[in-house]
């Protein structure tokens, strides 16, 4: 029998459909928005895309679909060109660490000087103040429009052979770092033997134990399960790297306003959403607050430092006068590194730290 109510029903959905499709295309917007995404979508980063990806269909009544394509696929894992195919329009946008965004702007790498920042109020401070403004509005004028902070984390450093607590202990041993040269200067300093891999090859890396150790941080290391491959770990908080969500700007640009608006109010809540994932367990109980009262969200995130722990890991988390060791030792790239950021920027943070 013929079921008119229900007919009537689909009909009426079809049509709305329709009409959101027509006006979609009537407005010039693309079928779909291409997103680069360096980490894979179990990660809390690529959780963040995904939220973000939703936020923005929701907000836009379905006029505007992200589509994140993980793992870097549109760069066939080359992590490091992510900023210059923004700003080319190949890719519509991306949910970047500042690491992967610093070939092109070099501000960014203000967050990567070794043991300048080490807690989340300061880096809040940093990331919210005249330092993160600066590096916002140097990727303006690269033809990139930043939308929204989120973070991959603390840095910390893991490794299969011994505990690192001083930088003698680092002598000799071969850790993958990322492309950028700054943790190649780094890492340098303090005797270590430092090789360049992209992420995708990186975890076949420490599968394979072509390196002795890594750097990144716990929110990243635990899904991809390190503690089979790295028995030490140690919490250093040698540097940070925050997430920014951004778009490619002739396209933002040509956006009408309330699209805008719908997406900088996504990208604004996946940013929180996503930072609160990277940090609970880790900031008392303030993410976990975050997650629970703000995004509903009741999975428990356990504490990464038990979990490792538990995972038989041996954690060390330095004390003051440990970090301060390291930090003499890696002091000597500051000179070369703060004229590449500029010095101005480098005021600009010192100086939001103070506040
Ligand atoms: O490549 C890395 O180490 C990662 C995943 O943390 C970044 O993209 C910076």
């Amino acid at each position: 029998m013929l079921n008119l109510k229900r007919l009537t029903k689909t009909a009426a959905l079809v049509a709305v459909f329709m009409m959101v499709a027509v006006t979609a295309q009537a407005a010039g917007f693309k079928k779909e928005y291409k997103m680069q995404v360096t980490v894979g979508p179990k990660l809390y980063w690529g959780m963040g895309a995904t939220k973000f990806a939703e936020l923005v269909k929701e907000k836009t009544n379905g006029q505007i679909i992200v589509k994140p394509y993980f793992g870097s696929a549109l760069l066939k894992g080359a992590q490091l060109k992510s900023s210059q195919m923004v700003a080319k329009g190949v890719i519509d946008c991306a949910m970047d660490s500042t690491i992967n965004i610093s070939p092109v702007i070099p501000e960014a790498n203000i967050f990567h000087l070794p043991f300048f920042l080490n807690d989340f109020e300061t880096l809040d401070k940093v990331k919210y103040g005249q330092a993160g403004e600066a590096v916002f509005e140097a990727m303006k004028a690269k033809r990139l429009q930043p939308l929204a902070w989120a973070e991959n984390g603390f840095r910390q450093l893991t490794n299969s052979k011994v505990a690192v607590k001083t930088p003698e202990d680092m002598k000799g041993l071969r850790i993958r770092v990322v492309g950028n040269p700054l943790f190649i200067d780094t890492f340098r300093a303090l005797g270590a033997d430092p090789v360049n891999m992209n992420w995708g090859d990186a975890v076949a890396g420490f599968q394979q134990g072509v390196v002795d150790g890594q750097e990144n941080p716990v929110g990243v290391l635990i899904p991809i399960q390190i503690y089979q491959y790295h028995k030490y770990a140690s919490m250093w908080n040698y540097l940070v790297d925050p997430l920014i969500i951004y778009w490619n700007q002739r396209e933002w640009k040509a956006f009408p306003n309330e699209i805008q608006a719908a997406i900088l109010e996504a990208a604004k809540e996946a940013g929180r959403f996503e930072t609160a994932l990277s940090r609970a367990g880790l900031d008392g109980e303030i993410s976990h607050d975050i997650l629970k009262n703000e995004f509903n969200y009741t999975m428990e995130v356990p504490n990464p430092i038990s979990f490792m722990e538990s995972k038989g890991m041996e954690v060390h988390q330095l004390t003051d006068e440990e970090r301060d060791a390291f930090a003499k030792a890696t002091h000597s790239v500051y000179d070369k590194w703060i004229k590449e950021i500029g010095p101005e920027v480098y005021e600009k943070a010192k100086a939001d730290i103070a506040r």
